[in-house]
């Protein structure tokens, strides 16, 4: 017998850039990945694999306002940690729409749980599923029995905000919540309980639960009991990963998992992760903390069981940028192109939107072919009606790049590339007109609720322009042609950091950077922009 020595290695991050909270679901060969999408429609990234090392963007749930309202809010409210599951032939997915989580008090955070025959749909309308906390899931037991497993969030003064894990029955014909609600779990010393998910094994029920805050004291915690209600008692061993104390470990703020099992029976982690840039002046922070640009992302680690408790396979509590893959079948996918065209019907799936749907009040495909047209609408500051698409950032070193047709007749009028990450934290390169109808570059960049922009330059009047955006690492830098082949530079080098989930002044920043295209037009007259291609390059493997 000849040995493999071509072992295939799982290289994490396995979902790079925003992609939080994952939660990992097997169906006969398939694996599929949920992670949050916060104000980003559509809700809900679902990501698919055949061999754990492969992973294709697959599809969104919910596509719909009927489905996910989230008009008016902001940022990092949305949709929080979707758990996904499988049983009696349908795909059973519950989410949370959070919104009013300013003052980290009150919460308004109302659950649902939705089904599908099939991962692409069509799912069922949302039902309610109690409003007890933000990371709602579903375990559906052997005898047929299903329960909602969520966090409780308690706003009251000098209360403990994550005051445990509940469990009650859902009557999923009826599509309510039956008997009684029980505290199964209070948590460990870690604190901060939550992201909580139930899986059944060789008569153990075992509780993973993320502890320790979404941040640089993440953890995974497992706990597991004889009964579904309890009492659960905690791995000897917890917790199964942290990052927490590890600055040397290249995947900080691991936590947040789930268990999966392959068809052959090996078994593997999903976690949440973050790469953090070190600070500006170069000095590696002690606790490995630092700015995490690209978000949080996800992650897998292979795991053993050793006296009915799962260990990580290399050992310790440590995530590993790289793990032995399953012994599957490799199953790699296209690469995606660098450049869209915007020849199709219907947007790249890459692509998403603030807060609501893409709409022909806004945005429009045929209107002039092979271009993508945005009408102008409200500036990016707004929680309300953005015409603006983009998608994620996902590598430290990587380029976009766009052709834009614009006639702007009034300075409230502009239209260009923008950097993303919150209302308060975004560049932009546009183009608008001075007061004497003057066309005209400008870099701004909004930070906190400050607003600055950099000199203008004047460009003609008529013609296309093409605009550039390279991050590389702790820097943005912006170009702009007239012709396609000869690139100026504009405005300063821009720093990554403010646009970080650690930068800024937001009480809650659980997103990434994104990067794309906007229209605004404060004159109210819906003046448009067409952009002819798009194109979004990497330069570096992670
Ligand atoms: C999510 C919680 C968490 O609801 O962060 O990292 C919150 N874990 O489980 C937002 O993603």
């Amino acid at each position: 017998m000849t040995q493999d020595v071509t072992m295939a290695l799982i290289d994490n991050p396995i979902l790079p850039g925003f992609n939080p909270d994952p939660s990992i679901c097997r169906v006969g060969d398939d694996y599929y990945i949920a992670t949050s999408t916060f104000e980003w429609f559509p809700g809900v990234q679902i990501h698919h694999s055949k061999d754990l090392v492969h992973w294709r963007l697959l599809t969104r749930v919910l596509t719909t306002t009927e489905l996910l309202d989230m008009r008016g809010m902001d940022n990092s409210e949305g949709v929080y940690a979707p758990a996904l599951s499988y049983a009696d032939g349908r795909f059973w997915l519950c989410f949370s729409n959070v919104h009013s989580c300013r003052g980290f008090s009150w919460m308004a955070t109302p659950c649902f749980v939705t089904s599908a025959e099939d991962i692409q749909g069509p799912w069922s309308a949302p039902v309610p599923f109690g409003n007890y906390g933000f990371d709602p899931s579903l375990f559906h037991d052997d005898d047929g029995r299903k329960y909602m497993v969520n966090m409780q969030w308690d706003g009251r003064k000098d209360h403990n905000h994550f005051a445990g894990i509940l469990l009650q029955q859902f009557d999923a014909e009826r599509g309510i919540l039956v008997g009684p609600v029980k505290t199964i779990f209070a948590g460990t010393e870690l604190g901060c309980t939550e992201g909580p998910q139930i899986l059944k094994k060789d008569g153990y029920y075992y509780l993973i639960t993320a502890e320790g805050g979404t941040e640089y004291r993440h953890a995974v915690t497992v706990a597991r009991s004889r009964s579904v209600w309890g009492p659960y008692e905690v791995h000897p061993d917890n917790p199964l990963l942290t990052s927490h104390h590890q600055p040397q470990a290249k995947l900080q703020r691991a936590g947040h998992g789930f268990l999966v099992e392959t068809q052959g029976g090996e078994w593997y982690l999903s976690h949440l992760c973050g790469r953090p840039l070190a600070d500006p002046e170069g000095t590696p922070h002690p606790q490995g903390e630092g700015f995490s640009i690209l978000g949080r992302e996800s992650a897998l680690q292979r795991i053993r069981w050793r006296d009915g408790w799962p260990y990580l396979a290399a050992g310790g509590r440590t995530p590993q940028r790289w793990v032995e893959g399953p012994d599957l079948p490799p199953h790699p996918w296209p690469v995606e192109p660098v450049r869209d065209e915007f020849n199709g019907p219907e947007l790249a799936l890459c692509w998403q939107t603030l807060r609501e749907p893409v709409s022909a009040d806004w945005l429009s495909l045929s209107a002039n072919p092979g271009h993508l047209r945005l009408i102008g609408r409200h500036y990016l500051y707004s929680r309300y009606q953005q015409s603006l698409v983009a998608r994620r950032w996902q590598a430290f070193h990587a380029r976009a790049r766009t052709e834009m047709r614009f006639a702007p007749e009034h300075p409230m009028q502009m239209a260009g590339l923008v950097v993303y990450y919150a209302r308060g934290g975004h560049y932009l390169l546009k183009q608008s007109v001075d007061d004497q109808g003057q066309a005209l570059l400008q870099l701004v960049q909004f930070v906190g609720d400050q607003y600055d922009e950099h000199p203008a330059v004047s460009v003609p009047a008529t013609g296309p322009v093409q605009l550039e955006v390279t991050l590389d690492h702790q820097w943005y830098r912006f170009r702009y042609s007239l012709d396609g082949e000869h690139w100026q530079s504009i405005g300063p080098a821009l720093n990554s950091t403010p646009l970080s989930d650690e930068g800024g002044n937001d009480v809650f920043r659980f997103t990434g950077t994104m990067v794309g295209l906007f229209a605004c037009d404060l004159t109210g007259q819906g003046q448009h922009a067409d952009f002819d291609w798009f194109e979004y390059q990497e330069f570096d493997a992670k």
